[in-house]
């Protein structure tokens, strides 16, 4: 049976991955070892920034020591366009605000959402359709193979979800701009939606949908 490592920091990821895959596959995260990289997502598309991470944590565990059976790492790349902003906060949307004050680092759900705000007021509301974009990288663990060798072995598997901004938040459930994105064909946001809905119809499900027919391949 496969194991896949989840290769990412952000703990909502993990539970929306988890909900979609845990009855295909053995699933690992940093729940489960102390291990962490700080790793610098240099890339200029979702695809570079994945696979970033899902090659990094390959070449991890591609090393005999520590491979605790992981057979694949998983990592996520996504975020937020929004069409009058030319597409921002793009592949910065986990560090939109604090890039105004060269800030490294994410910044805080809070604080993104509020700069999208204060971005949006100057537009006019026709203009706030947008859409979450999600890119999800496979990296099989190859022991003894560098890191270059399984980046070239790596798929991916992305997902679309559309909609528009409402710049009064709404909502409790999910992360991120959650609270500011009503999907397509619906009036509430994700975040007044919850987990079931989102979790048929959101980018990251459509990609996981993918992932999981690939998986039972
Ligand atoms: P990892 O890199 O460790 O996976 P991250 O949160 O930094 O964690 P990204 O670099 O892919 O992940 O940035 C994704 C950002 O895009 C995330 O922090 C949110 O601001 C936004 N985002 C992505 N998916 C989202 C979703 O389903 N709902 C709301 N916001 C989302």
């Amino acid at each position: 049976m496969k194991t896949l490592f989840i290769a990412t920091g952000n703990a909502h990821k993990i539970e929306e991955i988890c909900d979609m895959l845990q009855e295909t596959v053995r699933l690992l995260s940093q729940r489960d070892t102390s291990v962490r990289f700080e790793i610098e997502e240099t890339g200029a598309t979702f695809q570079e920034n994945a696979l970033i991470k899902s090659a990094t944590w390959a070449g991890y565990f591609a090393s005999d020591l520590c491979n605790m059976g992981v057979t694949h790492v998983l990592a996520d790349d996504s975020g937020l366009e929004v069409d009058c902003l030319k597409g921002a906060p793009g592949v910065h949307s986990a560090r939109f605000a604090s890039m105004d004050n060269l800030r490294s680092g994410n910044s805080t759900d809070a604080e993104n959402n509020a700069k999208l705000i204060r971005c949006l007021a100057e537009q006019p509301q026709t203009r706030w359709t947008a859409r979450f974009r999600c890119i999800l990288a496979l990296t099989p663990v190859l022991p003894q193979e560098s890191i270059a060798t399984m980046a070239a072995a790596t798929e991916f598997f992305d997902g679309i979800c559309e909609g528009q901004i409402r710049i009064k938040a709404g909502g409790t459930d999910g992360f991120g701009y959650d609270p500011l994105f009503i999907p397509e064909g619906y009036e509430q946001t994700f975040a007044e939606l919850g987990r079931e809905v989102k979790n048929r119809i959101s980018h990251r499900a459509r990609a996981l949908n993918q992932l999981s027919a690939r998986l039972k391949d």
